[in-house]
């Protein structure tokens, strides 16, 4: 069945609602390796060098790596190993946690938005909504037994990477350290625990296809073993290869808004291979639904005139939801 998991089912050709058009295919033959992804030393003790480096690779790239994060090696490896373990469950355990509605705040998920697609993708996600913690925590799995532990400790620890990321961004932009977070309001966290088992015909489909993220900040982390993350550069698609010890950040489309267009959220996608499962974890730091979407005065003088209308997070998020992943860049629609 299309709406079903495909994790821990074996699979001996690709089912025919997973073949992309000729035309919509990953082309891997082009597709180059990303030697000169900026990689960035948060550790630096020299300030200015490094809000300036956030900021170019902001506006150039709209993604970078970053080390020296302040997130422990133990919390890091801990998630990854509890991801395996939750995605190595009996497939009967899993449904149980099921849903194709995108607004429930924890579930268990296949492709993007299996309602509305059609063609999936080679995907199986755990979704979880992760502040306040208290609030949602209780809803998460109980199986791992160590689940909710390890992932609360790992979301903290992101949580101050991402705001700390986001005051450096703020003043990247010649804006006051806060002023970024203040726009955003009380931000929500959400977590996608990505799992793409092996595939048939990596070639024929997508793990996620092509798409920007609707959020404010993206904090990734990939499993070292299993590269799959390409990221949409001047027109072509380069591979970007997990480093140890790092997370990559992608800057989100309110980023992109509150930068009025200085920033890029940049299309990525998620490509599977034939031998071996590929794990991530993605953190989205959202702003709160209420937020008021609109980059400050500083940043829409002179010649720069606002590109986008003001808009609230939630009349955002319920456009993103409402088409396809991979077609228009969803702040088209904001346009003025
Ligand atoms: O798995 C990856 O590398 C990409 C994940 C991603 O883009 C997402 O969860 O939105």
């Amino acid at each position: 069945m299309a709406t079903n998991i495909i994790s821990g089912i074996k699979f001996s050709s690709l089912p025919t609602n997973y073949i992309r058009p000729k035309s919509d295919r990953p082309k891997l033959c082009e597709v180059s390796d990303c030697n000169d992804i900026p990689v960035i030393d948060l550790g630096c003790q020299h300030k200015n060098r490094l809000i300036k480096q956030i900021g170019d690779a902001c506006r150039d790239y709209g993604f970078f790596q970053v080390i020296n994060h302040g997130v422990s090696k133990e919390a890091v490896d801990k998630i990854l190993k509890v991801a395996h373990d939750f995605f190595n469950l009996p497939v009967e355990e899993k449904m149980k946690l099921y849903s194709d509605d995108p607004s429930k705040t924890m579930r268990l998920a296949t492709s993007f938005n299996v309602k509305k697609e059609s063609v999936h993708n080679w995907r199986d996600y755990l979704r979880l909504h992760c502040y306040p913690l208290d609030k949602y925590m209780p809803e998460w799995p109980s199986l791992p037994s160590s689940f909710k532990d390890i992932v609360s400790n790992y979301c903290k620890e992101v949580r101050e990477l991402g705001i700390k990321l986001q005051e450096a961004i703020s003043e990247s932009l010649g804006l006051d350290k806060d002023s970024l977070k203040n726009i955003l309001g009380e931000q929500g966290q959400h977590m996608a625990m990505n799992y793409y088992p092996p595939c048939p015909k990596p070639e024929l489909t997508y793990g996620l296809p092509a798409h920007t993220d609707p959020n404010a900040l993206t904090i990734l982390l990939q499993d070292l073993q299993v590269a799959g993350l390409q990221v949409l550069k001047d027109g072509k698609w380069l591979a970007i290869k997990p480093q140890p010890d790092a997370f990559v950040i992608n800057i989100g489309d309110q980023i992109q808004a509150l930068s009025n267009g200085k920033y890029k959220s940049v299309w990525h996608r998620a490509i599977v291979n034939a031998d071996k499962a590929r794990l991530s974890v993605a953190s989205f730091l959202i702003p709160s639904e209420t937020a008021k979407i609109s980059a400050p005065n500083e940043l829409k003088t002179g010649e720069n005139a606002a590109i986008y209308r003001d808009f609230t997070y939630a009349e955002y998020y319920e456009k993103f939801w409402s088409r396809d992943l991979d077609k228009d860049h969803c702040l088209e629609f904001f346009k003025n």
